[in-house]
């Protein structure tokens, strides 16, 4: 079954053109709204009248997270603040959240790609899906909540957490769908193995998973424990959140949803535009966004894309699933975490040092984050009590921070290695790339 067949399947000429007339509608609303983007255009040399085809969107400056931390919160909105519906944030590279804006047209159009993207996945309106993502500034819960219900399928919101729940939950209301990270989906799994349960004894038939990296392995493993088809979904709040990419039935690479976010993929280091096929980091112009569009916004992830025909019959281009990222962003339990955004943290503290050591480890499928930090000389050889107090201290600045719980072990001065080049800050011991 194919949500939106027109969109999904609209021939290439078609599609392009439709692409073309989009760009030029955003290139002029946001060098018109947003004085961000006139400026960069202005220094690019370029109008929004240049913009002949779709191809000249090469022409067109780049977005990064940083223009979006430089014009927090919403310097990059492009709608008043009284037709944005909606706020959704993400974390940002230090202290400050990266804050998106939605305008109602945007809310429509992101329940019509994540219907696409629940339609893909074998979903109808005679689903019921368990909806495990966080819901909150976090983009999971709403997503694909709205897209659910578009749908017409039943959506239980019961958000992330709380494993004993989500058991009961897929025990009596018998969802046929379950959302949620991969690395919950086998923690569930596990947990309904510790309690005797047989997935043969539950409704699931298959499951969209995203917000964080996964491997193929890891899809052997979730379709074989809980006996359901595992879907990859990929999406990121600046862009809309998920229903930006995602599987069909056939697995076979994520189709793009192009029709509103145009992909290009570049040499992150010299920025040069790469063929499809090869091998570089994803952008994305978002080419229907009222709130707060983006041109040429760098995610970070790396992949390439695939043009080839696609049995399921839709036309749209695909991804490889993500292959890593071109900068330090990590992933834990589905939070995004920027190892700067400790360090601005220690360095808050006298009685620490910015030398510090992440080490991220899966244990029963769950992410445990431990934090290493080189104590002060003087202050190490203070009381225990003090010592424990201390590490209290850190523990909850960088758990607030980050909205994730953490270990924390403090260490002499001199201990964690040096390196003579960059930093060896993180070691994660989850293998997933
Ligand atoms: O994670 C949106 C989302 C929610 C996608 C639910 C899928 C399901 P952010 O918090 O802004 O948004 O994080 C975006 O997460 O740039 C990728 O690095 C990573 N990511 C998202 N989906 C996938 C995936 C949401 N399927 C960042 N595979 C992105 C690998 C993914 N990485």
């Amino acid at each position: 079954m194919i949500w939106n067949e027109k969109c999904e399947c609209m021939p290439r000429d078609e599609l392009t053109a439709l692409q073309t007339r989009r760009l030029q509608a955003t290139v002029k609303r946001v060098y018109e709204k947003v004085p961000f983007y006139r400026r960069k255009m202005d220094e690019l040399g370029v109008k929004p009248q240049d913009i002949k085809s779709i191809r000249d969107i090469r022409h067109l400056p780049m977005t990064t997270k940083q223009d979006l931390r430089d014009n927090y919160p919403f310097g990059l909105f492009s709608s008043p603040m009284s037709e944005i519906v909606r706020l959704h944030a993400s974390s940002g590279t230090t202290g400050k959240p990266t804050v998106v804006g939605y305008a109602r047209e945007d809310i429509e159009l992101w329940a019509d790609v994540m219907a696409r993207t629940l339609c893909s996945a074998g979903g109808t309106e005679h689903d019921i899906i368990q909806i495990s993502y966080g819901y909150g500034l976090f983009t999971g819960g709403l997503g694909v909540h709205y897209g659910a219900e578009k749908l017409g399928a039943t959506a239980i919101p019961v958000s992330g957490g709380n494993t004993q729940r989500q058991i009961q939950i897929l025990q009596d209301f018998g969802p046929t769908l379950l959302a949620c990270t991969p690395s919950y989906s086998l923690f569930l799994a596990e947990a309904l193995a510790e309690r005797g349960i047989h997935p043969g004894d539950l409704k699931l038939k298959a499951a969209v998973l995203g917000a964080e990296p996964w491997t193929e392995n890891m899809r052997a493993a979730i379709e074989k424990n809980l006996g359901i088809r595992a879907i990859d979904i990929y999406g990121l709040s600046e862009i809309i959140g998920p229903g930006v990419a995602s599987e069909c039935w056939e697995q076979k690479g994520l189709h793009i949803n192009e029709d509103h976010f145009y992909p290009e993929i570049i040499d992150p280091v010299t920025l040069e535009v790469l063929e499809p096929g090869q091998h570089g980091e994803l952008v994305f112009t978002t080419i229907t966004k009222q709130g707060m569009p983006l041109l040429r916004y760098r995610t970070r992830d790396l992949t390439s894309l695939i043009t080839g025909a696609c049995p399921c019959g839709r036309t749209t281009v695909r991804m490889h699933k993500c292959q890593g990222r071109s900068d330090d962003m990590l992933i834990i339990r589905g939070v995004n975490v920027f190892p700067s955004q400790i360090e601005s943290v220690l360095l808050e503290m006298s009685e620490t040092h910015p030398h510090y050591l992440l080490i991220i480890d899966r244990v029963n499928n769950l992410d445990q984050l431990t934090l290493q930090v080189e104590v002060d000389a003087q202050f190490f050889s203070d009381e225990i009590k003090q010592l424990e107090a201390l590490s209290r201290r850190i523990k909850h600045s960088v758990e607030s921070t980050l909205g994730l719980s953490v270990n924390v072990r403090l260490v002499e001065p001199q201990t964690i290695e040096r390196s003579e080049g960059k930093a060896r800050r993180v070691i994660d011991n989850r293998k997933l790339s």
